[in-house]
C-alpha cells in the first residue's frame, strides 16, 4: 500500500514548487520520499502513516523544550483568545524585548522581525547604513537566510568578489560580498589589510550548524572581533540557530565574543515566526522610525508567536536546564562514536550544549573543506536506516541535530542502539 507520504508529496508537487515550502525539506540530499508530519509531543513526532520517531531536527531548532510543551501550548491559545495580531505595539513585545536584553547583556535595543532571513538582511543594511560602507564579509559554509547578498559562494578572486550561489542574485549585488573560509584567521587578516575601510560587516555564525556542525577556533574569533573594532566594521554573530541553543547566551556568551549586532530567531519564536536582531544603541538607533534605515513588518511581534516565544524563554531559565541538554547531546554523540568504533566504521561526532553533529569521517571536521571530504553516502545509508528504526535526524548530512528538554536518557539509548545495530549489519 502507498505510504500516506508518498501520496501527500505527490499532491504537494503539484501545486507547491518541489512539494515543500522549504527546500530542505525534500530529501533531495538524502533520497526517498520526505516525511509528513501529523503532530508532535515531547520528543516524539508522527508521519502520516502514524509511524513515530525520535525528533532531533526539532523544527530545524525552536523546539527546545519539545513539542507541544502544556505552557507553551497554554499560552498561544490564551493570546489567541485576545486577539492573532493587531499591527500596532503590544505589551508583551516589551516583556521579550526586555527578557532578551536581560538574558544577553550585548542586546542594548532590539528589535523583532518574523524570520531569521528577516533579521540577518536587516541587521546588514543596518551595518552599511551606520557606516557608509558597502561590502560585507561571511564564510563558506556559513548560511544566514535567503537575502540576495547572502547567497553568494567564493569568487574567482577568493578574496574580492562573491558570486551568486542562486540564479536570480545579480551579480552586482553578489560582488559586494566577499567569501572567505570559515576558521582562518590569516584569510581574514588579508582581507582587512586589503580593503578593511570598505567593510561594513562580517557575518558569521559563530557556532557553524549549516554545514553540519563546526566549531569555532579561538583566533579566528579573537581576529574577526580585533579586526572588525580596528576597521571600524559591524561584527554580526549570526545566532538564530546557535542562540539560546549553545547556552543561554548563545555562542558569543560560551566563548566570550561582544558582538556589535546578534540576529536571533528559532527558540526565540517557541516554533511559531518571532526573530530578532539588536545590538549596540548607536547602531540600533540608525533604524526608523529614529533614523534613516528602513525596515518594517506587518507581523513584527505578533503576539501569538511573541506568547510562544515568551514562555519558551522563560522555562530554558529553568535551574540546571542546558547541563541536561548538555548532558544528553554528549551521551548521545559519545556512544555512537563507540559503536561505529567497534564495528570499524569512520566515523566521529561532537556536541556543544544542546546541538550534536555526526560525520561518516575518521576526524571531527573543523573546517568547510574537512565536511565536504565526509563520506556523504555513508550518511544517506545511516539516515534513512535511522528513519526505519523510528529516528529522524536532518536529512542532510550537512546540517546539525538538536535534543530538547523532552528527550530522556531511554531516548538516548534507543537511538545509540539503533544506530549499534545499523553499524553492526554494515559488516
Ligand atoms: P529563517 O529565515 O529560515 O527563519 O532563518 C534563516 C537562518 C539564518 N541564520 C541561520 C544561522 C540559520 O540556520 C537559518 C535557517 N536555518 C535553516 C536550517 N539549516 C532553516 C531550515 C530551512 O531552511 O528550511
Amino acid at each position: 500500500m502507498t505510504s500516506h507520504n508518498q501520496q501527500l508529496f505527490d499532491q504537494s508537487q503539484k501545486v507547491i514548487p518541489g512539494g515543500v515550502n522549504s527546500p530542505v525539506r525534500a530529501f533531495k540530499s538524502v533520497g526517498g520520499t520526505p516525511l509528513f508530519f501529523k503532530r508532535g509531543k515531547g520528543a516524539y513526532v508522527w508521519d502520516a502513516d502514524d509511524k513515530r520517531y525520535i525528533d532531533y531536527v526539532n523544527s530545524w531548532g525552536p523546539m527546545i523544550v519539545g513539542h507541544c510543551h502544556p505552557e507553551v501550548v497554554k499560552a498561544v491559545q490564551d493570546a489567541a483568545a485576545e486577539g492573532l495580531g493587531f499591527g500596532a505595539p503590544t505589551a508583551s513585545e516589551l516583556e521579550i524585548a526586555e527578557l532578551l536584553c536581560k538574558i544577553l547583556p550585548s542586546l542594548e535595543m532590539v528589535r523583532l522581525v518574523s524570520s531569521g532571513t528577516e533579521a540577518t538582511m536587516t541587521a546588514i543594511r543596518l551595518a552599511r547604513g551606520f557606516t557608509g560602507r558597502s561590502r560585507i564579509i561571511k564564510f563558506e559554509g556559513c548560511y544566514h537566510g535567503h537575502s540576495d547578498g547572502l547567497l553568494v559562494k567564493a569568487g574567482s578572486g577568493a578574496l574580492t568578489f562573491g558570486q551568486p550561489s542562486s540564479s536570480g542574485v545579480p551579480a552586482e549585488i553578489a560582488a559586494l560580498t566577499t567569501v572567505l573560509d570559515y576558521n582562518d584567521a590569516a584569510g581574514l587578516e588579508k582581507a582587512f589589510a586589503e580593503y578593511g575601510n570598505e567593510i561594513a560587516a562580517v557575518i558569521v555564525e559563530p557556532v557553524a550548524g549549516n554545514m553540519n556542525l563546526i566549531l569555532p577556533k579561538r583566533e579566528f574569533l579573537d581576529a574577526m572581533r580585533n579586526l572588525c573594532t580596528e576597521h571600524g566594521a559591524v561584527l554580526i554573530l549570526d545566532e538564530v540557530m546557535s542562540g539560546f541553543r549553545v547556552g543561554l547566551q548563545g555562542a558569543h556568551g560560551h566563548f566570550g565574543i561582544k558582538p556589535d549586532l546578534i540576529t536571533l530567531g528559532k527558540v526565540m519564536g517557541g516554533g511559531l515566526p518571532a526573530a530578532a536582531f539588536g545590538g549596540r544603541r548607536d547602531i540600533m538607533q540608525c533604524l526608523a522610525p529614529m533614523g534613516a534605515v528602513y525596515q518594517a513588518g506587518t507581523l513584527s511581534g505578533n503576539p501569538v508567536a511573541v506568547a510562544a516565544g515568551l514562555t519558551t524563554l522563560k522555562l530554558v531559565q529553568a535551574p540546571g536546564f542546558y547541563d541536561n541538554l548538555t548532558k544528553l547531546a554528549k551521551q548521545m554523540t559519545e556512544g555512537i562514536s563507540a559503536s561505529a568504533k567497534k564495528h570499524g566504521i569512520p566515523f566521529s561526532a561532537q556536541s556543544i550544549g544542546s546541538m550534536f553533529g555526526l560525520y561518516f569521517s575518521s576526524a571531527v571536521p573543523a573546517s568547510y573543506a574537512e565536511v565536504m571530504a565526509s563520506d556523504k553516502e555513508a550518511f544517506n545509508r545511516f539516515f534513512h536506516a535511522m528513519l526505519d528504526a523510528g529516528v529522524y535526524l536532518a536529512p542532510s548530512a550537512f546540517e546539525a541535530g538538536f535534543v530538547s528538554a523532552a528527550h530522556t536518557e531511554a531516548d538516548i539509548a534507543a537511538t545509540i542502539a539503533a544506530a549499534d545495530k545499523i553499524f553492526a549489519s554494515w559488516k
